[in-house]
């Protein structure tokens, strides 16, 4: 049995940064499956990035002395509707995994637990960039509507993206 809240709360955050991971990844095979390159690119390095979250999350564990659990993951979906509908999911992902962010936050200055309210602070942070890029995304999507043009454009430009430094590798 797990000995804290805490630590069964950021077990439980690991799973889902994990699950986000799975998520992405399915959304770049989506993507990949309708021809969109450059949003599966986006996606893929998206998967790579919510891994390094888990991560994180693995590590701080394993720092305070704490049980590492791996759950159970639950299965992404394998298709959206459409690209908008994809980035639509992500977006409500995005701000589900930001609440459960601000909870874990709220129990860490409850239980006085300093080091963890540390810890998230990067998360809080990244939460904030994460949601704004998809939401970006989002809006291009809606403005370009069918215009078959402008969804390749939107393409062409995910297609560039590459790994961000992390806020926590800026500051070191
Ligand atoms: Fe998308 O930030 Fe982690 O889950």
């Amino acid at each position: 049995m797990l000995k804290s809240t805490m630590q069964q709360a950021l077990n439980e955050q690991l799973a889902r940064e994990m699950y986000s991971s799975n998520l992405y990844l399915a959304m770049a095979g989506y993507f990949q499956s309708i021809n969109l390159k450059g949003f599966a690119h986006w996606m893929r390095l998206q998967a790579q990035e919510e891994m390094g979250h888990a991560m994180k999350f693995f590590d701080y564990l394993l720092d305070r002395g704490w049980t590492v659990q791996i759950s159970k993951i639950d299965q992404p979906p394998s298709s959206w509707e459409s690209p908008l509908a994809a980035m639509e999911a992500s977006l409500k992902h995005e701000r589900f995994i930001s609440q459960n962010i601000n909870e874990l936050a709220n129990l860490a200055i409850k239980e006085g637990d300093h080091g963890t309210n540390i810890f998230l602070q990067w998360f809080i942070t990244e939460q904030i960039e994460e949601e704004a890029n998809v939401s970006e995304i989002v809006e291009k999507l809606k403005l370009i509507g069918d215009w078959k043009g402008g969804l390749l454009m939107i393409d062409n430009e995910l297609g560039k993206r590459t790994l961000a430094p992390s806020p926590k590798e800026t500051q070191e």
